[in-house]
């Protein structure tokens, strides 16, 4: 009875180890020690087993301008990520895309901004899009030449392992190889980027926080209908 119990014991302790193997969760904090949703976190585990990455990121993103917003308000992308946008308003929005941060000063390494115009949906017709491709790590803030208060981003990431953060401000990501990783997180709001993290990747969970020197604003609330300016339709007028 005994040793049945034992074995009991040892096959269950095997098995939460192999379930957990892996397991990273960060948890990202405001300076009030608040969690903090839609940061991002990006891990970069050492070279010798980058083959192994998941696909964590979407390959065909949409941006939505619905209700005078970028939907979503932030997007988390590979290099050469095709982002499309879509104007769900009846009215038109002149969508920029800007690099901002360090990539935006360095030259050859930085994205080229775009901008690109899109006519308001009109009653039974499929909403306009445009597309543009972007190609180099980075950040891009999205913004309206019409609308002055929409505001989105897009993070480019160097590493295959990049999430948002969820509502509880937790990045959770699954099988990241044991041995040396670095942490870095991002946030809109954090200007001064904040110093990378040293982890030790191994068969137990590996629990962290990383604590933003800023107390990020919430979020303005999604309008039930924004107010619709007259603007009449015109064609796509796009630059790259
Ligand atoms: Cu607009």
């Amino acid at each position: 009875m005994q040793s049945i119990v034992a074995t009991l014991l040892i096959a269950g302790c095997a098995y939460s180890i192999s379930a957990s193997a892996g397991n990273v969760q960060i948890q990202v904090l405001g300076r009030d020690g608040k969690p903090v949703p839609e940061a991002v976190v990006v891990l970069y585990p050492s070279a010798a087993n980058a083959a192994t990455a998941p696909s964590l990121l979407q390959a065909s993103p949409t941006i939505e301008q619905e209700r005078m917003r970028f939907v979503p308000a932030l997007t988390v992308v590979a290099p050469g990520t095709t982002l499309r946008f879509t104007n769900q308003d009846r009215w038109d929005h002149h969508v920029r895309g800007t690099p901002v941060g360090p990539a935006a000063t360095g030259g050859a390494g930085g994205n080229e901004g775009f901008e690109m115009r899109l006519a308001g949906k009109q009653d039974g017709q499929a909403a306009q899009a445009a597309e543009t491709t972007v190609r180099q790590p980075g950040v891009l803030l999205l913004g309206c030449h019409l609308h002055g208060s929409m505001r989105g981003h897009v993070f480019v990431t160097d590493s295959a392992w990049t999430l948002k953060t969820d509502a509880d401000g937790i990045a959770r990501f699954t099988a990241v190889p044991d041995g040396a990783a670095q942490l870095r997180v991002w946030h809109a709001e954090q200007l001064v980027d904040l110093p990378r993290k040293n982890l030790q990747v191994q068969p137990t969970p590996v629990l962290d926080t990383m604590q933003l020197s800023v107390v990020p604003r919430p979020r303005r609330p999604l309008p039930a209908s924004a107010p619709a300016p007259a603007r009449a339709g015109s064609a796509p007028h796009i630059h790259y």
